[in-house]
């Protein structure tokens, strides 16, 4: 799917801004009440969550349906245009409404959709854009929410003897199975899009390298009647190649790679023709593969210095933000780091496109977080199979093109231990279905929870191994000593296996401000002491091909009593200032190279 990007055939109306909404009272679900919302309508921004711009429980309590509504003009030079609307991402849910007629659903909350407005409206009109938005959780959803009231932190039955009773108590509300906030809303942009009639659908990339030269498979999905022209353009605008017809392979002579910064993360412009479209989509080349127990990009052995992040910030919620993006990417050199995974579910495009355009690398990951905690086989009992496949294929149709991915995470923590079998079934055919939709053909993993290592049989077959762990915290707290045996036992395990490993979580809650001499949890002097000693653990192991502490900065959660102000395992705080856990990365990720760590 094509970002929107204004160009001499196309043009983009932004509809961000200031929307009216008002929340469900429980009676409409996602009919739409024209009295309802007139009588109770304020007013929200959007792009945000509407979760944290209100002072009222309600906002953050909210179980079910919001709506939001706004007028639209189309202008009147948009005439013999396509036109469409385009949504970024409305989490978790979708009904979409023109003048009270709904023209689309739409399910899942962290990946863009369309809505073509051929015959319903045309350059000149006005109408009126309505958006009923569900923030439900549950176990057919992705994330998936606990519906049997045992929420992510054991049961939650309110100490009440009779359980009966204490169901018909129960007020509805949403039971995370995951450890973030559950934001919702228009949390990405809404936009009106226009193209000529004949039209690019799609511009599909493959790269690779051919001595000195790069090579560029392409190919272009049209709409209507033309021809297909397509010109290689360096970083300066220079044509550099050039092709024709919907499918082919381009050679570039001399081309410039691709690479993480602190080298150049080079990248070339595809501007494609079609009748009278025209479109420019930037790529880079590089070549991903993974060779015995290392992971190579541009054929040298790279290794993952970075973190687990979150859309996180105060009132945005999950909203796009592009200034903490860009401080975030400023962060991210400040550090040292090269790489970040987009736990727990597919960031804004805007990310991605710093990411190339900066050489940072990133492993996508889709939003099914939650697959377990259950008394009974997840595989069999919850419906996501379905869902999950469509995830998959929308990731990979929005992100294919991008030079900083370099890996499909299908998913965080599923259980792996209670049902292996179940597990290994489900896991090694959703690897392959993600693999056959790649057209470049990127490794692909999920994100293991600490378990039990040797029933997991999940796992061990994906193309590398990702493993969050928390010894020292969660297992063995605070004993470093045992928690280091443990991890090394552990280690031995995955040695045998050989494939690449990357620690793609661990971490220590820690107080910022709070120092002791004798480091002890949730001091910043036990969460250096932490990671200095894994961090040992893991430079004696060539196989462990990455380090990504959880997490990269503070987060907000749903409460409990093991969340104080959310989880506050970040190396930063939430607004981004650095405990001395930040020092001590980037002290230790700038004397790290990106590739040939490990001999
Ligand atoms: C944590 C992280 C959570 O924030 C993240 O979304 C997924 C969790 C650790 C699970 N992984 O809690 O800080 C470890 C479970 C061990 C029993």
């Amino acid at each position: 799917m094509l970002y929107p990007r204004v160009g001499r055939s196309r043009s983009v109306l932004s509809l961000d801004g200031l929307w009216t909404f008002c929340l469900d009272d429980g009676t409409h679900d996602e009919r739409l009440d024209e009295d309802f919302i007139r009588a109770n309508g304020e007013v929200m921004s959007v792009p945000a969550s509407y979760n944290d711009q209100k002072d009222d429980i309600r906002y953050r309590e909210h179980y079910g349906w919001a709506y939001y509504e706004r007028s639209v003009t189309i202008p009147a030079c948009y005439a013999g245009q396509r036109l469409f609307l385009r949504f970024d991402a409305v989490t978790h849910a979708a009904v979409v409404y023109i003048n009270g007629k709904e023209v689309c659903r739409h399910k899942g909350g962290f990946l863009p959709f369309t809505v073509e407005l051929e015959g319903i409206a045309e350059a000149g009109d006005s109408f009126t854009l309505s958006v009923a938005v569900d923030n439900r959780v549950s176990h057919s959803t992705l994330p998936v929410g606990n519906e049997d009231g045992t929420a992510f932190f054991g049961s939650d039955n309110a100490g009440v003897p009779s359980v009966e009773a204490a169901k018909r108590w129960r007020k509805k509300r949403n039971l995370p199975n995951f450890d973030f906030f559950n934001y919702a809303g228009l949390n990405r942009s809404v936009r009106l899009c226009s193209t000529p009639k004949d039209y690019i659908e799609d511009i599909t990339l493959v790269p690779s390298v051919d001595g000195k030269d790069g090579l560029v498979r392409y190919s272009v999905s049209t709409v209507g009647e033309g021809q297909v022209g397509i010109e290689i353009l360096s970083r300066e605008g220079e044509v550099v190649a050039r092709g024709e017809g919907s499918e082919g392979e381009i050679r570039i002579a001399d081309a410039h790679l691709w690479n993480p910064w602190p080298e150049d993360p080079y990248l070339y412009t595809a501007r494609v023709s079609f009748a009278e479209d025209v479109y420019c989509e930037p790529f880079g080349i590089r070549t991903v593969e993974v060779r015995g127990h290392e992971f190579l990009i541009n054929g040298k052995p790279f290794y993952f210095k970075g973190f687990g992040k979150h859309e996180d910030s105060a009132i945005h919620g999950r909203g796009l933000d592009l200034a903490y993006d860009v401080r975030d990417m400023s962060l991210i050199r400040w550090l040292g780091a090269n790489s970040f995974r987009t736990s727990h579910y597919p960031y804004a495009e805007e990310m991605y496109q710093l990411a190339d355009e900066q050489g940072v690398v990133i492993i996508d990951e889709t939003p099914a977080v939650g697959i377990g905690g259950s008394p009974v086989d997840p595989y069999t009992t919850f419906d996501i199979r379905k869902h999950h496949e469509d995830v998959i294929r929308d990731l990979i149709a929005r992100d294919k093109n991008h030079p900083s991915v370099v890996m499909w995470s299908m998913a965080n923590e599923p259980d792996t231990e209670h049902f292996p079998e179940s597990a290994r079934d489900y896991w090694v055919s959703l690897y392959h279905y993600t693999h056959s939709l790649d057209p470049q053909d990127r490794p692909v993993t999920f994100v293991c929870c600490q378990n039990n290592y040797e029933v997991d049989l999940a796992t061990r077959e994906m193309d590398v191994v990702c493993i969050n762990r928390y010894y020292g915290w969660y297992n063995l707290s605070g004993d470093m000593e045992a928690a280091v045996y443990a991890l090394n036992l552990e280690l031995d395990f995955w040695q045998k296996i050989d494939k690449p490993l990357i620690m793609t979580e661990y971490g220590a809650d820690t107080l910022p401000g709070h120092h002791l001499t004798v480091p002890e949890m949730f001091s910043e002097e036990f969460q250096v002491m932490y990671y200095d000693l894994i961090d040992q653990a893991f430079d004696k192991r060539p196989f462990v091909v990455g380090e990504h502490p959880w997490n990269f900065a503070d987060f907000n959660t749903i409460q409990g009593v093991y969340r104080a102000d959310g989880n506050r395992k970040g190396l930063l705080t939430r607004d981004r200032k650095p405990k001395l856990a930040a020092h001590y990365f980037r002290k230790r990720w700038h004397d790290i190279p990106n590739f040939g760590y490990k001999k």
